[in-house]
């Protein structure tokens, strides 16, 4: 990793999970474990049942609250200042990246601890608490995450950003991820159609695992640390 000179770094929720934060698809405990995050996390489940959505998210925003960045997160802060060239990608939602001190986070799908106003799109810092979710005091429509939820559109610029780096990187780590969910996942095969050398780090294999150059094996909060300094 000394010699790379242009390095993008894309994780997922697994590099949270040491952190305390269940990794997306991971069985949800306790009054979640008979939902699939994947049906709950659509503009559809939100149109159906607002109230129910909204209490996950408020269940996730205080796991979220209460997890603290791990050695996975705080050797990416290292990473970003000692690397000639870093980009630090995402899917995650939960912030932990710019709590550990990366100074430029791409955030693809969001960030949990925002609440935008379902109408306008606005950023809304301050609603009531209460069960279900608040109202815009401005046109009336239902607060949401402010996070991208399954059949909703990338924001444009990350997501431009993104591709961009994984075009022009000459090492691209994947961490963390099942590289499931597109297009996210296919910020990979752009590094790998542009000759980068892609490392994966994950415990076990993944659909990504065929084709990169190396597979580490293991925890982020134990593999990055190695391999960073
Ligand atoms: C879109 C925010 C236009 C919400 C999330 C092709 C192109 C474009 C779209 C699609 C396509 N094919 C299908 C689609 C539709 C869909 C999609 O990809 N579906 C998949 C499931 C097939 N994509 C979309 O809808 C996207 N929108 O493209 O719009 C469009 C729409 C429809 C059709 C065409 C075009 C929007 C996707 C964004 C969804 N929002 N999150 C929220 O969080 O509530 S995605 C969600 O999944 C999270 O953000 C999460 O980060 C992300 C990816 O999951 P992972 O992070 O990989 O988590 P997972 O649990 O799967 O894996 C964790 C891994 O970590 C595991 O392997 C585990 O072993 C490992 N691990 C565990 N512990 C550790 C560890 N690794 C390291 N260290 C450890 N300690």
């Amino acid at each position: 990793m000394r010699d790379a000179r242009r390095v993008v770094a894309l994780t997922g929720s697994g590099i949270s999970a040491e952190s305390g934060v269940p990794t997306f698809r991971e069985a949800q405990t306790g009054l979640w474990a008979r939902y699939d995050p994947q049906d709950l996390a659509t503009p559809e489940a939100f149109a159906r049942d607002p109230r129910l959505v909204w209490e996950w998210y408020g269940w996730r925003r205080e796991l979220v609250a209460a997890a603290e960045p791990n050695a996975g997160h705080r050797a990416l802060v290292e990473l970003e200042r000692r690397a000639k060239a870093f980009v630090l990608i995402t899917q995650n939602v939960d912030g932990l990246h710019q709590r550990a001190g990366n100074r430029e986070v791409v955030e693809l799908h969001g960030n949990i601890r925002r609440t935008r106003c379902s109408g306008e799109g606005v950023i809304v810092d301050d609603h009531e608490q209460g069960d279900g979710p608040p109202r815009c005091a401005g046109c009336g429509a239902y607060l949401r995450p402010d996070v991208v939820w399954f059949g909703e559109m990338l924001p444009a610029e990350a997501m431009r950003h993104a591709s961009r780096s994984a075009q022009s990187c000459d090492l691209f780590l994947s961490i963390g991820t099942s590289s499931l969910v597109y297009p996210a996942a296919g910020l990979a095969h752009e590094a790998l159609e542009n000759d980068a050398t892609v490392v994966e780090i994950i415990p076990g294999e993944t659909t990504l695992t065929a084709h990169v150059a190396y597979r580490v094996p293991g925890a982020a909060g134990e593999v990055l640390p190695e391999l960073v300094t």
